[in-house]
Formats: structure tokens, C-alpha cells, sequence
């Protein structure tokens, strides 16, 4: 599946025909969130738009991703009044802006930019193709089309997103495709060693002692294939870790031998357990996700459970997995 060249024109002629723009994307924005953001945000500034950034709140970089470029395009929600053009990226559906959903539903134009499979297609022009690897890929490969010009710290950006959603370069979504534009974006400036160590030797003493609490009290099914572990407020409270830098904790389950899924049952701070889940490559945890009111990839998605404790929570997701 493509990306309509139609659509890419009209996206183009938005772009010209705009003086401001806001780009946004997901509640809990992850490394291809942010690189998006950014990187589109710089790339617009450049071509000489007004532009402003957001998510929904909070709207900070979490400290391993502080290095990134255009962190001033930033702003809180709150102060947000979008109008005129809107570009939403790497956001599968409108529900997914969280507070700033009616505000984007009401403007002119909106340019929805994403690669996820289940994208609601929710833009009044649509850039969505699932066989991108992260929607960094799809921002460097429709620039030129959409009038814009890369630089070093955009090269950044978009290296960031690619890393990060690709599990460095080994994930199922991984193509020659996807080493073909790294490697265009390390000529133009990318580092991979400095950025693999601000993100992947980015953590805080503190996250490590959580990742050790939290593989501690993992739990693995063989029958299954699943491991899974939920993980309290309270945890986070006594650790002193924020939620925003928690995205990537799951990953400290998947290098488990054997294992088919991976499950991590986080407690917000509104009680309901968001549940992350990962698979691999022959499993399709999208579905799963998605039948329990959620979303994304084949490999990589996550849902917000309705029950009220995490032992029911655990028992919906089983009801789904279908033992291989
Ligand atoms: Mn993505």
C-alpha cells in the first residue's frame, strides 16, 4: 500500500497556501512521536511557516530524548488555538490527541501523516502507508514532494524515529528500505553512536532500578507464549520515575527465550490499566489489541483495559490469545 500521489499534491498545496501551521501527535508520544514532531516542525519552519508544536499534556521530552532539535516549537496544549492547517503525525486516529481532539476536528485542513495499519484515515488529506517502517520514513520520503528541505537537525529527528521504531534496526519492519534512508541520513549528518547513546544509554539509575523490579516480578506461560507483569502508581511513585519515560520499559521483556507476547499492565493515574503489548513477528497482537478497543501494528500495539483490577484485566487479554 502506497501513499496517493493525489493526496500528496494536495498536501503540498496546503502547505504553500498556509502561513501557520500546528503539527501534533499522540498521548504518550514515543521516539518516532517525537522525531516526527520535530523534525516536520523544523522542516515547515524552514520553508517559512509560523509553526507550533504540541501533544497532548505533558508535553515534555522525556530526559533521554532532551538532545533532540526544534524542543522551542513546543507548546502546552492549553495554549493551543488551532485553526487554518493541522498536520498529525505518526497518530493512527483522532482520539488519539487526547484534550486536543474536538479543537482539530473543528479546523479547515487537516494532513494526517502516519504508517500505522489501522490509521482512521480522520484527515482531510491522508499520507498513511503501514509498510513504512515509522512515519520519519514516510516525512523523508514525501519532502521534496511537499516542498520542504532537510537539514542536519532534522536528519536527527528523523533518524530518531527510524531507530526507536524499528528496535534498532531489527524489528519485522525493518527493509533495505529503511538502511537505505539511514544511511542518507547519516550523510547528512546523523550520528548513530551519539544518538544511540543519548537514547539507549540514556537512563536514569532510577529507571534501571525500576526495569529490575519490574523483571523481577515478571510472569511467563509457556502454554501461552505470553509473560506478562502489571505494574502499579505506587511502583512508580517509590521509584521516582514519571510515566512519560516508561514507553520503552516493556522492551525488558522481550528478550525473553521462547516467549510469543509480551505484556505490560500499567496503572494510571486515573486507575484504568493501559496495557502495552509486543509480539513476535509470526503473532498479530494488532488484532488483539484492536477487539479489546485499542490499536496498532502487527508487532507493537496497546489498549485501555475497562476492568477494574489488573487480574481481570489479565484474564480479557488471555480470552483473546489464541495459544499457538
Ligand atoms: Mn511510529
Amino acid at each position: 500500500m502506497g501513499i496517493n500521489r493525489g493526496e500528496v499534491g494536495r498536501a503540498n498545496r496546503l502547505i504553500e497556501e498556509s502561513d501557520s501551521v500546528v503539527v501534533l501527535s499522540h498521548q504518550n508520544p514515543d521516539g518516532d512521536a517525537f522525531g516526527s514532531v520535530l523534525g516536520l516542525g523544523l522542516m515547515l519552519r524552514g520553508a517559512g511557516l509560523n509553526v507550533k508544536a504540541s501533544w497532548p499534556d505533558p508535553v515534555e521530552l522525556p530526559l533521554k530524548y532532551e538532545f533532540l532539535p526544534g524542543k522551542e516549537l513546543l507548546i502546552s496544549p492549553a495554549d493551543l488555538r488551532p485553526q487554518g492547517l493541522v498536520i498529525a503525525v505518526d497518530c493512527a486516529n483522532a482520539g488519539r490527541l487526547g484534550e486536543l481532539e474536538d479543537a482539530v476536528l473543528k479546523v479547515d485542513n487537516i494532513i494526517n501523516i502516519d504508517h500505522h495499519p489501522d490509521n482512521s484515515l480522520f484527515g482531510t488529506v491522508n499520507l498513511v502507508d503501514a509498510a513504512a517502517s515509522a512515519t520519519t520514513e514516510i516525512l523523508y520520503e514525501e519532502a521534496d514532494d511537499l516542498g520542504l528541505e532537510l537539514d542536519r537537525d532534522i536528519a536527527v529527528c528523523l533518524y530518531t524515529g527510524l531507530v526507536t521504531d524499528t528496535g534498532r534496526f531489527q524489528f519485522s519492519n525493518t527493509s533495505a528500505e529503511t538502511f537505505r534512508i539511514a544511511s542518507e541520513l547519516v550523510e547528512m549528518g546523523a550520528e548513530p553512536n551519539r544518538l544511540y547513546e543519548e537514547i539507549f544509554q540514556g537512563d536514569t539509575l532510577s529507571y534501571m532500578r525500576l526495569t529490575g523490579e519490574m523483571v523481577s516480578r515478571a510472569v511467563f506461560e509457556p502454554e501461552t507464549g505470553l509473560v506478562h507483569v502489571f505494574m502499579p502508581q505506587e511502583e512508580l511513585r517509590r521509584f521516582g520515575v514519571e510515566m512519560n519515560e516508561t514507553e520503552d520499559l516493556i522492551d525488558s521483556l522481550r528478550t525473553l527465550r521462547g516467549h510469543r507476547i509480551a505484556a505490560l499492565f500499567k496503572e494510571q493515574d486515573d486507575g484504568r490499566i493501559r496495557v502495552s503489548l509486543r509480539s513476535r513477528a509470526d503473532t498479530d497482537i494488532g488484532t488483539v489489541a484492536r477487539s479489546l478497543g485499542g490499536g496498532g501494528h502487527r508487532v507493537a500495539a496497546g489498549y485501555t483495559s475497562e476492568k477494574g483490577s489488573f487480574e481481570e484485566a489479565l484474564q480479557e487479554l488471555k480470552g483473546e490469545i489464541v495459544a499457538p
